[in-house]
């Protein structure tokens, strides 16, 4: 898959993603959020964490505005849609995705980096989702991802008062999960990626695929699918080996941050 606006590097066995349409603010046309898609559809098998960064100023300026004009109301249910099944694909891919924030990260952009695992931000980030004084609604999935990270009722007013979270703010309501200097945002998401990438394997899928469905289960249904997994995560050699390391010595303690 060649796709201009989108730059995929292999380092290690991590995979960087880049929205490169720094001269639209890597606004997310069609052709960019189809390139998005096949990209974590097609990471290679070696890829054990990936970290999305955007190039420019900006992380990503949202939805290419430029493409909404020609579109009726049927058409516009099936973009949206094709925006979930492309952000589905970032989310429930076969590994954990790092989003590294700079700038602005704004309506489907702060969709984009809502899907992904955790979000490292710099100093110069600001979130906003400008849909609402645009007259639309989000489509990407944001509606769904966004109270999850910050309550209804701050997107409820973002989304009604234009209101704008610089980087601070936007921690501390629990979009980022990480603040950094300016500029150091992708170097921190490769050294996250790159310990996350030297977890067991099942213990990576748990986290992004039993987590959040177990955090929506009733409590009952949620302890039973617990036991599923961790039952199943344990029962592997390599969580066997990792305990019997700590036991014997081998591993490291776990220390104060
Ligand atoms: C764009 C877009 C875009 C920039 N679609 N072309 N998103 C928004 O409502 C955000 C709109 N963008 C902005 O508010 C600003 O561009 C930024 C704060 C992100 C950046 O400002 P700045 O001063 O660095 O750049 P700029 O001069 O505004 O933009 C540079 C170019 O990018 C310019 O094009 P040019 O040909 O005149 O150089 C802009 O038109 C272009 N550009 N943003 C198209 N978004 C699944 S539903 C999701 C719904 C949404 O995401 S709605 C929110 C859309």
């Amino acid at each position: 898959m060649t796709h201009t606006d989108i730059q995929l590097e292999l380092r290690g066995d991590i995979a960087i993603v880049r929205l490169a349409r720094a001269g639209k603010r890597n606004a997310l046309s069609d052709a960019l959020i189809l390139a998005l898609r096949d990209t974590f559809q097609n990471l290679p098998d070696t890829v054990r964490a990936a970290v999305i960064d955007g190039e420019g100023p900006h992380f990503c300026a949202g939805l290419d505005l430029s493409e909404l004009k020609e579109r009726d109301a049927g058409q516009g249910l099936h973009h949206s849609r094709m925006w979930h099944a492309a952000l589905d694909h970032v989310q429930q891919g076969p590994v954990p995705v790092i989003a590294a924030l700079h700038g602005a990260v704004v309506g489907g952009g702060l969709e984009l980096a809502s899907a992904c695992h955790i979000r490292v931000a710099d100093t110069t980030t600001f979130y906003a989702l400008p849909e609402g004084s645009r007259g639309i609604f989000v489509g990407g999935g944001g509606s769904v991802r966004i109270p999850k990270l910050i309550g209804v009722a701050r997107m409820t007013d973002m989304m009604l008062t234009g209101r704008v979270y610089n980087a601070e703010d936007g921690e501390r309501a629990g979009f980022a999960q990480y603040l950094v200097p300016e500029g150091t945002a992708f170097d921190r998401a490769i050294e996250l990626a790159q310990r996350i990438a030297t977890n067991a394997p099942l213990t990576n899928y748990a986290l992004m695929h039993a987590l959040p469905r177990i955090a929506e289960q009733p409590a009952d249904h949620g302890f039973f699918t617990e036991a599923l997994i961790s039952g199943i995560a344990q029962s592997a050699p390599e969580a066997k080996e990792r305990v019997r390391d700590f036991l014997e010595g081998r591993a490291g303690k776990v220390t104060k941050g």
